[in-house]
């Protein structure tokens, strides 16, 4: 990703300096930096001291078999004593750990630190009188409700880990998840709600427990009642949570597990081949998403935090769960999706002072136009933050002017289920942001781009990106594949971790992503990213999203194929769209990129994270039937768009 070509777009000459008021108090300040490289193993030890551990470690990091981390060895330590006790012995008892809001409107909860450490207490003597003994395994598929939350530190205090699986999967992830990872129970609700109508999710348990093979498997189903449906009932196997959690003692004695313990298993899809079950251990973990939560949300006493991540995400997990209530903040849990207007309602209601959300999100939102947040009273945020997919330039600038008002930094915060925690990201008290950038690898984590031959590449240039040292929060490795771990991750290049993500350096340094390299094509010999002529299509008034791909062609090898979504302003752009979009692209980035066929459509195939699945839109690109979509958010949205693409041709 050398050529000149790549270098248009990345000129970017806006900047925005912190405020100076955050400057001045930021949690994290430069130093930090220097700090960190004289000695990293002693920033993670400091970093591991503002939590609360029983028997300190003896090694911060034991890297003499690579690449199996062990970080804090030998020392002791429970996630969901410091998740909750720690803050109600510390006297914050009172405080709120989470403003629930549920759908249907007016239906919201406030459960503080002390009521959460009672709930997390009775649901973990629940769960023992289930059976559930430390290391056997326990699948979660709920909807976001308080309980969700409840059920993982249950789980964690206990010792058992826990998979998530995202409350829109089917019956069939779930059952192959409960299978690999062998969850002996399975925590579930009755249904939640989405888009306001009651949606049914334990009927794809008892689907999925039809399906597996071994009685051990999902013994017991625990359900919470969230909708009040009918649904079918095992005697033997199906038990109410109000009647098991509920009658429960609220004495826990939590037992100190080994700072190496599991904590969970996060299952991942992959290009190829069945999803990867991401292991992540306690002691690291913990330290890494408390740390970089308050570092790059500079999070204080007061603040009111937000992110829209669903818990069924590796965000909901390191920056709704473990980081946040590790870190004794005041957070908003939402059960709805984005619609209009109601988010914002919920920022002026709740007085946010941190946000959290995706570009896809972002992208949403300007489709619809500014008038409606702008309706709202959106002044006590002062800080945004963005994931899971590079931030256009126009995004990140619509986010932090209308959203922001013009006031908040915004960190583009660049990780993976695998990394655990946030890696490359702006400092808001030190960083002048660059829209499109996501900055720097942040103090103690060690990234760079580098060519084939694993060599820097150097300012100026594009190649892969790599990690160069471990890190806390790190997988340790896949869940029963050791092999897979090694091949999938450290493979590629002696000693260096491959994230499968191309990434630029600019003439100042700063990196930029360029989405995953599977992604990126190569016309007539040109390797283009598709990151880039998406961003170059945004930056048009009339477009709010794009996804491009390469699809087969006779002359050039690949050819570039656009599909895009208009802004409601837009209407539907006009006869001549298509051609004004490829000069478009012609003139911001070169005629070399311009789209071989641009496609207007309504909806973009996407995952439950709000990342475009671009092998499906390639599917359409290259006319052949289209493939496995079950890992698709909504999984309609590709009939509508194989409608058009023939009527189209
Ligand atoms: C947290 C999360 C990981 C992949 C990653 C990359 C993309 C995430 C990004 C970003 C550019 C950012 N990604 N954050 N790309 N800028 N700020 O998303 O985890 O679902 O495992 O996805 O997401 O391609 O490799 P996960």
């Amino acid at each position: 990703m050398s050529e000149q070509t790549l270098s248009n777009l990345m000129h970017e000459d806006r900047r925005f300096e912190p405020p100076a008021g955050l400057a001045a108090d930021a949690n994290v300040k430069e130093e930090a930096y220097a700090r960190a490289d004289s000695d990293r193993e002693a920033f993670w030890a400091s970093a591991a001291e503002r939590l609360d551990w029983g028997q300190k470690w003896d090694q911060v990091l034991d890297w003499s078999n690579p690449p199996f981390a062990k970080w804090f060895v030998g020392g002791t330590i429970n996630a969901s004593v410091n998740c909750v006790d720690r803050h109600v012995d510390a006297g914050n008892g009172d405080k709120v750990a989470l403003h629930w809001i549920g759908e249907p409107e007016d239906d919201t909860r406030d459960i503080t630190y002390a009521q959460l450490k009672d709930e997390v207490s009775k649901a973990a003597n629940a769960l023992t009188g289930l059976g559930v003994q430390k290391g056997d395994r326990v699948a979660i598929y709920m909807p976001m409700i308080p309980e969700v939350v409840v059920a993982m530190l249950a789980c964690a205090r206990i010792g058992a880990p826990h998979t998530v699986v995202f409350g829109g999967f089917s019956a069939d992830a779930l059952a192959s998840r409960i299978t690999d990872c062998g969850a002996k129970v399975v925590i579930t609700a009755d249904g939640g709600y989405r888009r306001g109508a009651p949606s049914a999710l334990k009927p794809a348990v008892d689907e999925a427990v039809t399906k597996l093979e071994d009685d051990e498997l999902a013994s017991k189903v625990l359900v919470v009642r969230r909708t009040g449906q009918d649904v079918d009932w095992d005697d033997d196997r199906d038990v109410w949570w109000h009647e098991a959690v509920d009658n429960a003692s609220a004495d826990h004695e939590p037992e100190l597990h080994d700072a190496e313990h599991p904590l969970f298993v996060m299952y991942t899809s992959g290009s190829t081949g069945k999803p990867k079950g991401i292991l992540h251990t306690t002691g690291g973990y913990l330290t890494g998403t408390s740390f970089t939560h308050w570092e790059v949300f500079d999070l204080k006493d007061d603040d009111v935090y937000w992110c829209t991540a669903d818990v069924g995400w590796i965000t909901g997990h390191s920056y709704m769960v473990y980081g946040p209530l590790a870190n004794g903040a005041t957070q908003v849990m939402f059960e709805g999706t984005p619609e209009k207007g109601r988010w914002w309602q919920i920022v002026q209601d709740y007085k946010v002072t941190l946000f959290y959300t995706a570009p896809t999100a972002i992208r949403t939102f300007m489709k619809q136009g500014r008038e409606i947040p702008d309706a709202y009273d959106m002044s006590s945020l002062r800080l945004l933050g963005s994931v899971g997919e590079p931030i256009n330039p126009e995004a990140y600038v619509w986010y932090r002017e209308v959203i922001g008002g013009d006031r908040c930094p915004v960190v583009d915060t660049w990780w993976q289920t695998e990394t655990g925690q946030i890696m490359i990201s702006p400092l808001p008290g030190v960083t002048a942001g660059k829209p499109g950038s996501a900055m720097k690898a942040l103090p103690g984590i060690a990234a760079d781009v580098v060519d084939d031959d694993a060599q820097s590449v150097g300012n100026g240039n594009g190649g892969y990106l790599v990690l160069k040292e471990p890190w806390p929060a790190m997988l340790r490795t896949l869940w029963g594949d050791d092999e897979r771990f090694k091949d999938t991750y450290w493979s590629r290049w002696k000693g260096l971790y491959f994230a499968g993500d191309g990434a630029k350096l600019d003439d100042d340094g700063d990196i930029w992503l360029l989405g995953r390299v599977d992604d990126v094509m190569n016309v007539s010999g040109h390797r283009l990213s598709t990151t880039e002529i998406e961003s170059a299509l945004v930056s048009h008034p009339k477009v709010a999203e794009a996804a491009v791909v390469g699809a087969a062609d006779e002359t050039t090898g690949q050819a570039v194929c656009a599909f895009v979504i208009l802004r409601d302003s837009a209407g539907d752009g006009g006869e001549d769209i298509v051609e004004e979009l490829r000069k478009h692209v012609a003139k911001e980035i070169g005629a070399i990129a311009k789209p071989r066929q641009i496609m207007v459509v309504a909806e973009l195939p996407k995952t439950r994270s709000g990342k475009i699945m671009r092998r499906l839109l390639k599917d359409v690109a290259e006319d052949r039937e289209v493939g496995d979509v079950t890992t698709l958010a909504d999984s309609t949205v590709m009939d509508l768009i194989k409608s058009k693409s023939s009527g189209s041709s």
